[in-house]
């Protein structure tokens, strides 16, 4: 790829700007699409700059794919009609929600093809099944004309201006295209899009959108196209409508799959995720482990698609009433769901916070039953104006909690009570306070209150933090309840028959837990750290004191310029760190712990100069040959490096093993540095 040079005498105009059409153009895809943009923003943007000057004085030479046009035209007051040359499909739903619902589809596309157990297993092509909206996209001789919803299948919504907005949509094709060509995708947006999106709407006042699905839809039929310009969207290509080769007869495709690889030859987004299978076993297989992924995707998908991968055996099995028989939709457990309000309660966390919590009629969503839905604070409580008897819709996406997303006001019966915060813990009746600027309530009751107390325990005895195994959220109920435990060192003091006196505590299960307790007290310096429950201490920050100070007493003493010189920390964090060690009562506890025989290495304070992998980010995927998933990770971090759970753009190297997944087409996508064991070992030598 050339940058032209524009400061070279140029007689012709209208050649240069055909040259940054095309270089732009070039640079959009490898933006959008490709996620791996070769240039600095700020020179597309110069050339960006540069051609619509030349278009301000040339008007007669803009063309309808100049990326000048992405940025939207005039505010329409109604979408005109259009009618699809070729009808928009649609597609048969298999909606038993097992993974052997595969199986339906693949006996009758046999039998209907009039196959029998000896012939081979059928080939398809297996893909996720986006959750955003149709649309039917129409190139003429390689530029985008025309743009259209999905509507009845028939006639659609004319959104080409929209269209033209996002820019994983082609706005021209290389040569040699088909003269008429229609691609069909879906347009949807990312899950970090869509956060990003209703956060910026929820910081102006506006209202936010209820999903990605919603939000897409809103952003594809908003009329202001300046409007639709700003909305993130994206786009994944899965099939074609009209396609009129060009003289030399052009592509002939045999098959689904090549279709999909020929229309990512020529820009279009096609998802990674899509896999030629065979047979009933690979469906099913297909259908599990996407829905394994489906959580970490970034973006919603409600199950995935089943299609015969030979064109002329489809053409052979033909349609019905607008379903083509050659392909299947194959739903997933629901992510949105109806159910009714029990409650509202307040639940109190370990630093006070107090969170409405809306106690649900158990429903199915997303996989899991649920039967709580948070409702984040005071004002979300009130925006979304949830009560007591309402029907609402709850969502589960992602690794997200459930939330409930809006109320059903047509549902609602009698006229139930507005939520209000309660202005005193639930739990110990102390105030409960809302500070200026805050968005939450906290109780101000502290370790006096005993719903903090025992999320304090709970804290310090889970996995990540000490490890007491076997001490869960009922067992620490019933001993701050029955008196035995009020302070964190009490756990170490607690004898065998107080444990074993305890309602349903058997004596086998009483050692258990007392030998859970010894083991927990050799630890390391990050664990007890984060296991304080220092406010803003996290894992991360956690570590990051641990490897900067070495040892716990510099860390408690550390003044906070002294604490901001550690990575991470920022004046909030060291801040909140100085305020917990500035408290009698905390550093009390410290000390009772290490007397009653809590332990750990203490180290060096590190050098502050660069280890070998400070700055770097890892993403590890699949089975390494001898490290562990927690040994890889806490190697790279004795090292200075981060290992996060997706890749992006940002990532500076996959690490992957055997049976690694879609981290490591996404590596490949992005082109980013993928290593296996032995290269992981040379850059923890310092090798890079
Ligand atoms: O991801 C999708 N939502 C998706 C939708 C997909 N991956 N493939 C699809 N294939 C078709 C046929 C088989 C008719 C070409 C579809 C749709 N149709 C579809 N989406 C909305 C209506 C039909």
């Amino acid at each position: 790829m050339t940058t032209p040079d524009l400061f070279a005498p140029e007689p012709d105009e209208a050649a240069l700007m055909a040259q940054l059409r095309q270089t732009l153009h070039e640079h959009a895809h490898r933006y959008y699409v490709l996620d791996a943009p070769t240039i600095p923003d700020a020179e597309y943007d110069r050339m960006f700059r540069q051609l619509q000057a030349l278009e301000a004085r040339h008007p007669e030479l803009i063309t309808p794919d100049s990326p000048t046009q992405r940025v939207g035209g005039k505010v329409l007051d109604q979408f005109a009609q259009v009618r699809h040359a070729l009808p928009m499909l649609s597609i048969r739903t298999e909606t038993d929600t097992q993974a052997s619902g595969a199986e339906n589809f693949d006996a009758r596309i046999r039998r209907e093809l009039g196959l029998t157990d000896v012939d081979p297993a059928l080939e398809y092509v297996a893909e996720p099944k986006f959750d955003g909206l149709a649309m039917s996209l129409r190139f003429e001789h390689g530029v985008l004309v025309q743009a259209a919803t999905r509507g009845d299948g028939e006639v659609g919504e004319d959104v080409t201006q929209n269209s033209r907005t996002i820019g994983q949509i082609p706005l021209s094709l290389p040569a040699g295209v088909p003269t008429v060509l229609e691609v069909r995708g879906e347009v949807y947006m990312r899950r970090d899009d869509f956060e990003a999106l209703n956060d910026k709407q929820r910081s102006l006042g506006q209202k936010t959108f209820v999903n990605p699905r919603n939000a897409a839809a809103g952003a594809v039929r908003q009329l202001d196209p300046a409007i639709a310009a700003r909305r993130p969207l994206s786009f994944f290509a899965y099939g074609v409508g009209e396609v009129t080769p060009p003289d030399a007869g052009g592509p002939v495709w045999q098959t689904h799959f090549d279709l999909l690889q020929t229309l990512k030859s020529w820009g279009f987004p096609v998802s990674s995720l899509v896999k030629i299978v065979h047979g009933a076993a690979e469906l099913v297989a297909y259908y599990e482990s996407i829905g394994q992924q489906r959580d970490g995707l970034g973006f919603d998908i409600d199950g995935v698609v089943y299609k015969v991968n030979s064109l002329s055996l489809q053409s052979q099995l033909g349609f019905v009433t607008r379903e083509p028989r050659w392909a299947v939709a194959h739903k997933f457990p629901a992510q949105e769901m109806l159910t009714t309000v029990l409650a509202i309660d307040v639940q109190v966390g370990r630093t006070g916070k107090l969170t409405p919590v809306a106690k649900l009629a158990p429903v199915f969503v997303g996989g899991v039953t649920v039967t709580n839905a948070t409702l984040h604070n005071e004002d979300e409580a009130r925006r979304k104006d949830v009560r007591v008897g309402d029907t609402v819709i709850v969502r589960r996406a992602g690794d997200v909690i459930p939330e409930v997303v809006s109320v059903l006001l047509d549902k609602r019966v009698d006229d139930p009570a507005i939520f209000t915060m309660p202005r005193h813990c639930p739990v110990c009746g102390s105030a409960a306070v809302r500070e200026e600027g805050e968005a939450d309530y906290r109780c101000t009751g502290g370790l006096f209150c005993s719903a903090q107390r025992k999320q304090a325990i709970l804290h310090f005895a889970q996995r990540r933090a000490v490890e007491v195994e076997g001490l869960g959220d009922k067992l620490v109920d019933q001993m701050v309840d029955a008196g035995i435990i009020n302070t964190l060192p009490d756990l170490y003091r607690l004898g065998f028959t107080a444990l074993a006196n305890l309602a349903r505590m058997a004596e086998k299960s009483a050692q258990n837990i007392l030998d859970a307790l010894e083991k927990s007290k050799q630890t390391t310096l990050p664990r007890f750290l984060f296991g304080l429950g220092i406010r803003h201490v996290g894992e991360a920050t956690a570590k990051a004191l641990a490897r900067h100070f070495g040892k716990l007493d510099p860390i408690m003493d550390a003044s906070e310029e002294e604490l901001l010189a550690v990575a991470d920390v920022g004046p909030i964090v060291a801040k909140s760190i100085r305020t917990f060690f500035d408290q009698a009562h905390n550093r009390e506890v410290v000390e009772q712990l290490r007397a009653c025989g809590v332990n750990w290495l203490e180290g060096e304070p590190a050098p502050v100069a660069a280890q070998p992998l400070s700055g770097q980010t890892f993403v590890l995927t699949g089975t390494l040959p001898t490290l562990g998933r927690e040994e890889a990770k806490a190697l790279i971090e004795a090292a200075g490096g981060k290992v996060a759970g997706s890749v992006s753009k940002k990532t500076s190297y996959v690490v992957a093993g055997a049976e690694a997944g879609s981290k490591l087409d996404r590596a490949q996508e992005l082109g980013v540095a993928v290593v296996d064991e032995a290269g992981l070992k040379e850059l923890l030598d310092g090798g890079a």
